[in-house]
């Protein structure tokens, strides 16, 4: 007997042994039941460098905690530090390795990873074949990088030294020669911003062969070992905001073949099974509609048979009012997802959902739950983001007025770190970087950032031309004085404001049609320094112009003008495609500015007829191979023509895309068609019907396509704009055909937004009403971890092969947190147009 249980015990040991040890995946990475080592899996990318979403990465207990595993050339990279272009991944699954291969042009310098399972840890080996360039020796290392939010204020201990990760970074630098600084990208220089002729280089918190970090949190405990290499322990916080808890070992100079190796072994709790992400609208339902719960489950879940849902009763205790079946739906990338309908419940009050051993935080259903959802966005976010204003808030001043300088010629052959270009002259009367006078008026900061997107303006001026037309919304709960530049929140000044919004925006667009006779592309930051500035946007230039005579960070006497090469910057390459969309702009900014503004109005008019003209003769000169395909958005623009002018010929331009274009994609171009049906007759009507039809076919494919049943975005910027489209085009196909589409499918993308989506339950629109709003986004107070209310995170973003998430404990990615004025004007219309249809 004795013996027989020892065999057992024996066996049941493997059998834990085995369920620990990590397998190479049919995804091909690294994974035990909560620890996932993704070996290259998602690459980085040239657009901005440093995105903090790339190399060897860790997927602890459901969180990425650790990414950027890679060679790298400091010891805290930054934004626009070099990255490596990894080149011929190879899997061996006999060896379980994963081998990449490293390259840095700039330095002519190859380097190979080979990650290796080695029972429940992996070893990362680096090796050369060629010694490190003398240019590197001391500066290449291999960097993990660990996220702050989820360390700090735990444990760590180096060499059975203990210590504790800060909250906020206060560390030990030192001051280098900029002689000793590597290379950045496209030769940025982000670290002397005041000709100092050195940058800052962080020095370690600690160093050793032996880290355990979190030994006090098992869901997050590491250890990294080094049998050849010391181990530096850095807080990238002290460069930059973004910047992450970094491990490093440097390179050794001199030496071939396996030039450094460490062991890390991410700790994986006995039996975990990740918490069931119950997904429900944060802003609560009205009685009479559909309310379908999706559950996110472990694959190793168990589901449950049923869930339940309880109400609060006015004394503060729960009641079940509510038991029903939860149905399976499927797999869907790396978790199982089950649905629970709880439709039939319909008396108002206040409620949650009790599914196994999870509660989830209460919401409402009542009649009035939507009457709030847009109000943040318009009274809140947009005046916030409103350039060449000083914004107040209460006893708060948001920003000073900006850019009272105003903008320079950018100078030609110039390449811009937000993806910008100055072609080969100005396209202008301006030499470079002479003043052109008049452009800071108006206009909308892009996103987190504070410059002046022309063609994400034009869209927005669109955007609130098209919630007035079709809501005419009288709100008015913001006061803006042109003449002061000053906005005040809060405060009605009897002027509604999504027309004061038109006016703004409509103000900078005719400033750059009007001085600089076409579209600028962009109005922006010269100096990468202020690029990434957060904090209040008068604060990022001067608001002195340049004068060349005086020194570099001279005043001149008389106060008027300074040293320091701060101004901003127009791109003004000409893009007729842009001044054609500008035309159609400028018509609808006319219609809706006629009777507030007339003398505005009439300015529009006719810069949007010489444009048009003028973006016209433009395109018939240039070859045709360089027209570029007709896409929408000269359908639109053609739309948009002919709603301004009501001529013929604009109309029929429109249809001779239109038709051909919903054959094309349905999905696509449905919304574009669907906005000409107040301007166009019944047999209009009539050829579209079968097109809602195959829309609707395509509503019905995403019920299968996900557990969700909205259009799910997979690439680099999340998808909420897709979802926050999905519903606008949802609400007026069923205005126009509610036969076809029924007021069911409202709600899908509303209840998406609002919380019922993949990693966690929270709204991802900063709105009023959210019982749990998302609690961090990267706007420009990203710094204070904190958001701008109103906002539209892009949400959640899928990282390769499987994984879905959205930080909210760590704002810094913009791919998951940053809102733009484009995205959110358009959730404006979504908003009004939902709440006008399901009321
Ligand atoms: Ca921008
Ligand atoms: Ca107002
Ligand atoms: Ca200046």
């Amino acid at each position: 007997m004795k013996k027989i249980l020892a065999t057992l015990f024996a066996c049941f040991s493997i059998a834990i042994l085995t369920a620990q040890e990590l397998k190479l995946n049919e995804l091909e990475y690294f994974e035990k039941q909560g620890v996932n080592y993704l070996i290259y899996s998602n690459l980085f990318t040239g657009g901005f460098n440093d995105e903090k979403n790339a190399g060897i990465e860790l997927i602890h207990h459901g969180v990425r905690t650790a990414q950027g595993g890679a060679i790298r050339l400091s010891s805290t990279p930054e934004q626009w530090d070099l990255v490596p272009v990894i080149s011929n991944r190879k899997i061996d699954r006999m060896l379980k390795t994963i081998e990449a291969s490293l390259r840095y042009a700039e330095y002519d310098f190859d380097s190979r990873i080979v990650v290796t399972a080695k029972g429940k840890a992996i070893e990362i080996a680096v090796y050369l074949d060629k010694p490190l360039p003398k240019a590197l020796e001391g500066k290449a290392g291999f960097n993990l990088e660990f996220l702050p939010s989820q360390y700090w204020n735990k444990a760590y201990l180096v060499d059975g030294r203990y210590n504790r990760f800060p909250r906020y970074v206060v560390g030990n630098t030192q001051a280098k020669p900029n002689s000793e600084k590597p290379k950045q990208f496209k030769g940025y220089n982000t670290s002397d911003d005041r000709g100092s002729g050195k940058f800052i280089d962080p020095l370690p918190l600690e160093t050793g062969r032996s880290m355990v970090l979190a030994p006090d949190d098992p869901s997050r405990l590491v250890k990294i070992s080094s049998p050849d290499a010391d181990l530096l322990l850095y807080d990238g916080r002290i460069l930059a905001q973004n910047g992450w808890f970094v491990v490093r070992s440097t390179l050794p100079a001199g030496k071939t073949g396996k030039v450094l190796s460490w062991t890390v072994d991410a700790n994986a709790i006995d039996g975990w099974i990740r918490e069931p992400n119950i997904g429900f609208s944060q802003v609560g339902y009205q009685p009479s509609q559909p309310k379908i719960s999706v559950i996110e489950l472990d694959k190793k879940d168990k589901p449950e048979t049923s869930a339940s849902l309880y109400k609060l009763g006015d004394d503060g205790t729960a009641t079940k009012v509510f038991t029903g079946n939860v149905v399976p739906w499927g797999d869907y990338f790396k978790y199982h997802y089950v649905k629970f309908d709880f439709s039939s419940v319909t008396t108002p009050g206040i409620y949650y959902i009790q599914y196994g051993a999870v509660k989830t935080n209460n919401f409402l259903i009542e009649k009035n739950v939507y009457d709030n959802i847009t109000k943040a966005t318009s009274d809140v976010w947009i005046p916030i983001h409103m350039n060449h204003m000083t914004v107040n808030e209460g006893y708060r001043i948001w920003h000073g007025e900006p850019f009272k300088e105003g903008y320079l010629q950018a100078p030609p052959n110039t390449d811009h770190f937000d993806l910008h270009r100055q072609g080969p002259t100005t396209d202008t009367k301006y030499k470079a970087l002479e003043l052109i006078p008049g452009l800071n008026i108006g206009g909308f900061f892009d996103a987190g950032d504070f410059d002046i997107e022309t063609g994400a303006n034009i869209g927005v001026v669109q955007n609130f031309v098209k919630t007035w037309e079709y809501f005419k919304p009288q709100r008015d709960q913001t006061f803006v004085n042109q003449q002061q530049r000053y906005v005040d929140l809060h405060r009605p000044d009897g002027t509604p404001d999504i027309l004061q919004y038109i006016e703004h925006g409509t103000l900078n667009l005719l400033a750059q049609a009007e001085i600089i006779g076409h579209m600028a592309q962009t109005l922006s930051n010269a100096v990468l320094d202020n690029y990434h500035h957060l904090g209040d946007a008068a604060s990022i230039t001067d608001g002195l112009p340049y004068n060349p005579k005086l020194g570099a960070h001279e005043i001149a006497a008389d106060g008027k003008s300074s040293g320091v090469k701060d101004d901003m910057w127009a791109f003004t390459s000409r893009n007729p495609r842009l001044d054609f969309r500008a035309a159609t702009m400028f018509a609808a900014a006319s219609r809706a500015l006629k009777g507030y503004n007339d003398g505005l109005a009439d300015r529009a008019l006719k810069q949007s007829k010489r444009l048009l003209k003028e973006a016209s003769d433009l395109m018939a000169n240039q070859p045709q191979e360089n027209a570029g395909p007709f896409g929408s958005a000269n359908m639109a623009t053609y739309l948009q023509l002919f709603i301004a002018t009501g001529e013929q010929t604009y109309s029929d331009e429109f249809l001779k895309l239109l038709w051909p274009a919903l054959e094309r994609n349905v999905s696509f171009t449905l919304s574009t068609a669907l906005d000409a049906v107040p301007y166009m007759n019944a047999s209009f009507i009539d050829k579209l019907r079968p097109y809602v039809v195959k829309y609707k076919d395509y509503i019905d494919s995403l019920e299968k396509n996900n557990p969700y049943g909205v259009p799910i975005g997979l690439g680099n910027w999340a998808g909420s704009g897709d979802v926050v489209g999905f519903g606008t085009t949802v609400c007026f196909a069923h205005k126009f055909f509610p036969d076809i589409i029924d007021s069911k499918q409202l709600y899908k993308a509303s209840n998406y937004l609002f919380g019922c989506h993949p990693y966690h339950n929270y709204s991802l629109v900063a709105t009023l009403g959210a019982t749990r709003p998302k609690n961090v986004f990267y706007g420009n107070n990203r710094a204070d971890f904190s958001f701008i209310p109103g906002n539209v995170a892009p949400g959640i973003l899928f990282r390769k092969p499987d994984h879905f998430e959205n930080y909210d404990d760590w704002p810094f990615l913009w791919g998951q947190n940053e809102g733009t004025i484009g995205g959110n004007t358009g959730y404006l219309i979504f908003g009004e147009a939902f709440r006008s249809l399901v009321k």
